[in-house]
């Protein structure tokens, strides 16, 4: 098994080169699935997996802008249409200086699998932009922003690629882009979700991913006959995903004692309770602010400047802000101060070590594509809703978020439950291979 395993991997490897972080995803989802497919008749020997790792569609261009002092910006822009068994191409955008192919081509990957998971008709795709938002004028997103759309809005439409938010990409960057795309169209279609909810977006879709991450989390605990009240929750990030992951927390009843940005992580051991959080919301959505900023508006609270926040003792731990935030050293740490939960609100932001610990040591570990799954699925509710021509209301909105959160972590015990511990990497590996590698197989060599 191991060397077929190996195999795979160094043909991907020598097509992929300088791509590690597309690399890691592959890998982990190489190890679990290909002992799977073996065990099939109807998946082994049609190079299911290899035609997966290869996105349909890649596409990259120029991005031109002016900047406030009239110069002349070039950024690069791309989408990866990764695949289209199940529907449409769909996932989000991201504007961060980090953003390149392998980044890209990872989280594309990674949303064929979730996307898989939601049981909705979504396909997989991932774009965005090396622009960095921070620091820049209202203005100057705009600009940027119709640049980028000026181009990619060829490439997409309400039935072929249906982009939404991501790191760096909010309400904002939507509204703009949306704009763009309706004036080069001549036309009001359901082409983004993530909209304001007076021009086509759903209720719900904001706090989708936060929440979601949070109930997906309380099923792992009701699973194991336990639940979220009291427990202490250690949270990355101060962005969309963090903030509404730390409302459903206090909501059922946890402490959040954390949250963080890229200058490092604030410390409240009182607990973060509404009103301070609302106080983060204003900071970072509005003044766009950083969370050190916290600790004078809150003296008892302690910052930490550019350190994570896993080593503070907690029940449960979210990590929320980006890819391979959290390491070995940091999963030992919190396996040490007895840590029980990890669910990710970010994608692939643990290590593979750091993975591979706490399936050795039986954490209750929730990848990504199953955990942070709920944005994705209120975006395929939106889309539904633009097709209907007509609105939920939050509370159905919300169940339904709820419902399929219960769904996916059912799919992940159908196929990681190995007697006393449940595999959640296993588990949503195998449920959106399955799914996706079906739609595949029935539409014939494409
Ligand atoms: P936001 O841009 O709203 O917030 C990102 C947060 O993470 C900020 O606090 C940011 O800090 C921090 N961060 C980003 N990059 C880094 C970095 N390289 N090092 C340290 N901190 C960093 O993004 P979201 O909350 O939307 O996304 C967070 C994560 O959740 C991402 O992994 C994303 O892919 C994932 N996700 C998002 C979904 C969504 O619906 N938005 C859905 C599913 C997953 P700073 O401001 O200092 O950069
Ligand atoms: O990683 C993700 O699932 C997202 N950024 C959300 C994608 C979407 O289309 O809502």
């Amino acid at each position: 098994m191991e060397k077929i395993i190996k195999q795979f991997l160094s043909e991907v490897n020598k097509k992929n080169q300088n791509e590690p972080e597309f690399m890691q995803a592959v890998t982990e989802v190489a190890e679990t699935v290909i002992p799977y497919i073996v065990t099939k008749d109807i998946y082994y020997g049609q190079n299911i997996l290899l035609r997966m790792v290869e996105p349909e569609r890649v596409i990259s261009f120029r991005v031109a802008w002016i900047d406030d002092n009239e110069e002349i910006q070039v950024n690069r822009g791309y989408r990866i249409e990764m695949n289209s068994a199940i529907g449409p191409y769909k996932g989000g955008l991201r504007f961060h200086p980090s953003v390149n192919m392998s980044i890209l081509k990872f989280l594309a990957f990674e949303q064929v699998f979730k996307n898989a998971l939601t049981t909705l008709p979504m396909g997989g795709g991932k774009g965005g932009s090396d622009f960095d938002p921070k620091g820049k004028s209202d203005t100057e997103v705009m600009r940027f922003c119709q640049s980028f759309m000026t181009e990619l809005f060829r490439h997409i439409g309400p039935n072929k690629d249906i982009p939404a938010g991501d790191i760096g990409v909010g309400g904002r960057e939507i509204g703009y882009l949306f704009g763009q795309y309706k004036r080069l169209k001549n036309e009001f279609s359901g082409v983004l979700t993530g909209k304001g909810v007076s021009w086509g977006g759903s209720l719900i879709r904001p706090e989708a991913t936060g929440y979601g991450v949070v109930y997906f989390i309380d099923e792992i605990l009701k699973n194991n006959s336990d639940g979220l009240k009291n427990k202490l929750v250690v949270i990355s990030g101060s962005g969309n995903v963090a903030q509404y992951a730390t409302e459903k927390c206090i909501d059922m009843g946890a402490k959040v004692l954390t949250l963080s940005d890229s200058s490092g992580y604030i410390y409240d051991k009182d607990g973060i309770d509404k009103e301070k959080l609302e106080y983060i919301m204003e900071l970072k959505n509005i003044k766009r602010d950083r969370i050190s900023e916290y600790i004078k508006k809150y003296p008892k609270a302690e910052f930490h400047s550019n350190k994570k926040p896993w080593s503070v003792k907690c029940d449960i731990a979210i990590p929320c802000a980006t890819e391979n935030e959290l390491d070995l050293n940091a999963a030992k740490e919190l396996l040490k101060n007895g840590c029980k939960t990890v669910g990710e609100g970010a994608n692939m932001p643990c290590k593979s070590d750091a993975v591979n610990l706490f399936l050795k040591n039986k954490i209750q570990y929730a990848p990504g594509k199953a955990s942070n799954a709920g944005g994705v699925a209120v975006s395929g509710l939106e889309m539904a809703q633009n097709s209907l021509k007509y609105t939920w209301s939050r509370e159905v909105v919300d169940g339904k978020l709820k419902e399929i959160m219960s769904d996916i972590h059912s799919s992940c015990l159908q196929y990681g439950n190995d007697k006393d511990y449940v595999n959640y990497v296993k588990g949503a590996n195998i449920a959106g291979f399955v799914k996706v590698a079906d739609a595949m197989l029935a539409q014939g060599v494409v």
